[in-house]
């Protein structure tokens, strides 16, 4: 048995079955740079509360599973060099281990799904990486939604994948992709795309039903919603693409590879971007959050 160490608020929401969600630390210590990460997690578990729901950051800290971090942990992990950043592959080694952890898209839905928490916010999954024809660098996220009961709202995959091959593999592996309030599966720093959406759906309880509705077909793995970034954040596809085909370029030649390639990326965009890459992924992980938290409050009204 996994010894899990809740937040008190957590621990209370848990008791009378209040809205929770759940959120990831790796977009913390690996994804941004400080101090726009510790603004972020901050605003984001601000978000969810707004809305009516608990914020539960999960990490592994000293060997130990937390569901609900406290400000000074949260304070501790953004300035935190050379903390892991842990997948399905290595979560359970790094407990065993006394480790201390970031859990990415992949590791958090399995703390989440641990803890009975349905859903969790993001900012956008790992999938195919460009050149996985001869690297075979596929994120383990991909696997896991296949895999663990958890709806994850983010803001489509991280535009710097190869986005055709990733909803390819997730329609492959039978995980519903759902655009949230449009057609087209947006593509992380932009709305929109040239991907049209599996699936569409436009509000919240929707989105919490068919969660049900899969559990009561008897089908295992997550869904996963694609929800556009903000009109007034967003960085159209023709700024983006050179960017980030020029990281790419830069990752390849500088011969980063396995977990290093999506932090190198994400730290090279934004530094090509002077920043602004960074303000809209802020903006869109907190717009995931409040949709996020209005899921899980539609959830916690269904019968279980
Ligand atoms: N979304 C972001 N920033 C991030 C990540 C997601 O906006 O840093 C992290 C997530 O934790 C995701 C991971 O699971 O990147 C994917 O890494 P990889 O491609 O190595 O599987
Ligand atoms: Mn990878």
């Amino acid at each position: 048995m996994i010894d899990i160490h809740y937040s008190p608020e957590v621990e209370t929401a848990r008791a009378e079955g209040a809205p929770i969600v759940a959120l990831e630390s790796t977009i913390i210590t690996h994804g941004m740079p400080y101090p726009g990460n510790l603004e972020t997690a901050r605003a984001v578990e601000a978000d969810i509360r707004a809305e009516g729901a608990v914020p539960a950051t999960i990490a592994v800290l000293g060997g130990a599973l937390h569901v609900g971090l406290g400000d000074s942990a949260i304070e501790t992990l953004a300035q935190a060099r050379n903390v892991a950043k842990l997948s399905r592959a290595d979560f359970a080694a790094c407990l065993t281990t006394g480790g201390t952890g970031a859990t990415t898209v992949a590791a958090t839905m399995i703390a989440a799904r641990l803890a009975g928490i349905g859903v969790f916010a993001t900012g956008g999954i790992g999938g195919v990486h460009q050149g996985a024809e001869s690297s075979f660098d596929i994120s383990a996220d991909l696997q896991e939604l296949a895999q663990t009961r958890v709806t994850v709202v983010c803001a489509g995959a991280k535009a710097i994948l190869d986005l055709a091959k990733t909803w390819e593999v997730l329609e492959t592996l039978g995980v519903p992709v759902i655009a949230y309030g449009q057609d087209r599966i947006p593509a992380f720093w932009s709305r929109s795309s040239a991907h049209a959406a599996p699936l569409r759906m436009d509000d919240a309880a929707t989105i919490a039903r068919a969660a049900l509705t899969r559990a009561a077909l008897g089908l295992p793995g997550g869904q996963l919603v694609a929800n556009p970034i903000p009109q007034e954040a967003e960085i159209p596809a023709e700024e983006i693409l050179p960017v980030i085909a020029r990281a790419n370029a830069d990752a390849a030649a500088h011969g980063i590879q396995g977990k290093a390639v999506t932090p190198y990326l994400l730290q090279r965009i934004f530094e090509l971007t002077e920043g602004r890459s960074l303000e809209a992924n802020i903006a869109l992980v907190r717009n995931n959050a409040r949709l996020a938290a209005r899921i899980a409050r539609e959830m916690s009204a269904l019968p279980a």
